[in-house]
C-alpha cells in the first residue's frame, strides 16, 4: 500500500512512528513542511524535516520532540560570547553538523530534495522524506509586539520561529503568511507520490503553519483533491484545545475556532473524505458528517507508539470505509 503523509514537526513525526508500526510493509512518502525553515549563522535550518528524520532515525531528543539527543551547546555558547545571536533558538553541537552539511550541499547547487535524501542516507528513517518544495518558503507572522514601556507597539511581521520560540505565541497573530509560497513549485516527486498514492493522511500536525503551509504550495492541494483516493485526517485539537503547541493561536489568525469540527471544515470536504476526532469530541461527529466528511470518534492521544498505531489503524479503516 502506498501512503502519502503531509507532516509538520513534532506531531507529524510521532504519528509517523505509529504509522510505521501499524503498516510496516507500506510504502510511505512524507511531504515535509519547510515553512518553518530559518537561516541562522549562515546556515539553513529545516526544523520539520529534521524532526521527522531524527525521530524516525532514532536521533531525536525525545522529550523535546526536536533537536538531537545527548546534545551539548558549546558552539552556541561561543557564538554568544562573540555577541552573535539569537540566543532564543537552541542549536546544539550535533545539530549544527546537519545544518553545515545541508548548507554546504545547497551552496554546491544541490536542491533541498537531494540534500534531504543525502541526510536521510545516514538516518534511514524508513520513509521517503520529500520537502514540500525546493524553493525557499518561510512562514512569517504579523504581530503587534507591545513596546518595552507597554504602549500599544507597532505592527510588524516576524519569522515564525521568533513568534513560536522567542514569543511563545504570547501575542495574537494577526496573519500567518508563507512567504514565497506563491512562486514555489512542489519538489520533484511530490505530485507523482500523490498521484500514485492509495491513501493520503493528514496527521495531527498544525493545520495552519504545518499542513496549511504544505497545501499553500501551488499544485499540492489540487493534486490531493484530484487524486481520487481517500484523504483522511486526524484532529490536532482535542476538547477545544490543541494537544501540543499553540495551534489555537494561529487558527485564530485564519479565523478558525479551536475545535475538532472547525478544523475539519477548514480543510473542507473538497479535500478531506474522513476525519478522526478524539473520543471526548464525540459530539463533533454529527457536525463533521454534516459537512460531507465521514467522521469517527476514537482515542487520539499519541501517548506511545502502540496508541499511535491504533489511531493509524482507525484512520486506514476509515479510508477503506470511504473508498467503498
Ligand atoms: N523549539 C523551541 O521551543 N525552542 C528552541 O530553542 C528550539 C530550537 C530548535 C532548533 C532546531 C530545530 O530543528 C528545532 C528547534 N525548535 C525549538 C523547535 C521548532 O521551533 C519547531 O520544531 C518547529 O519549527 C515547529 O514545528
Amino acid at each position: 500500500m502506498r501512503i502519502v503523509v503531509l507532516a509538520g514537526g513534532i506531531g507529524g513525526a510521532r504519528f509517523l512512528r505509529g504509522l510505521k508500526s501499524a503498516a510496516p510493509d507500506a510504502d510511505i512518502t512524507v511531504i515535509g513542511n519547510t515553512g518553518d525553515d530559518i537561516h541562522l549563522f549562515g546556515l539553513k535550518v529545516c526544523p520539520d524535516l529534521d524532526t521527522v528524520m531524527y525521530t524516525l532515525g532514532g536521533g531525536i531528543n525525545e522529550e523535546q520532540g526536536w533537536g538531537r539527543t545527548d546534545e551539548t551547546f558549546r558552539v552556541k555558547e561561543e557564538l554568544a560570547a562573540y555577541g552573535v545571536g539569537p540566543e532564543w533558538f537552541g542549536l546544539g553541537d550535533r545539530d549544527f553538523a546537519t545544518h553545515i552539511v545541508r548548507t554546504q550541499m545547497l551552496s554546491a547547487g544541490y536542491p533541498l530534495s537531494a540534500v534531504t535524501e543525502a541526510l536521510c542516507a545516514r538516518w534511514k528513517p524508513g520513509v521517503r522524506l520529500l520537502p514540500m518544495s525546493d524553493d525557499r518558503i518561510e512562514t512569517h507572522v504579523a504581530v503587534t509586539e507591545p513596546g518595552s514601556d507597554g504602549e500599544e507597539g507597532e505592527r510588524k511581521a516576524i519569522h515564525f520561529q521568533e513568534y513560536w520560540v522567542r514569543l511563545r505565541a504570547s501575542v495574537p497573530a494577526h496573519a500567518v503568511v508563507p512567504v514565497g509560497a506563491d512562486q514555489a513549485k512542489p519538489a520533484p516527486g511530490v505530485l507523482e507520490a500523490i498521484a500514485a498514492a492509495d491513501v493520503v493522511l493528514f496527521p495531527p500536525s498544525n493545520p495552519v503553519v504545518s499542513i496549511g503551509t504544505i497545501l499553500a504550495v501551488p499544485g499540492i492541494r489540487e493534486a490531493i483533491a484530484d487524486a481520487g483516493v481517500p484523504v483522511v485526517g486526524l484532529s490536532p485539537i482535542v476538547g477545544d484545545a490543541p494537544v501540543r503547541g499553540m495551534a489555537d493561536k494561529v487558527l485564530a489568525a485564519v479565523g478558525v475556532e479551536s475545535t475538532a469540527a472547525a478544523v475539519a471544515r477548514h480543510y473542507g470536504s473538497g479535500l478531506l473524505d474522513g476525519w478522526l476526532v478524539d473520543s471526548t469530541d464525540e459530539g463533533a461527529v454529527a457536525e463533521v458528517e454534516a459537512a460531507g466528511i465521514r467522521c469517527r470518534a476514537v482515542p487520539l492521544m499519541m501517548t506511545d507508539t502502540d496508541a499511535t498505531a491504533a489511531m493509524v489503524r482507525e484512520a486506514l479503516a476509515l479510508a477503506e470505509e470511504v473508498r467503498a
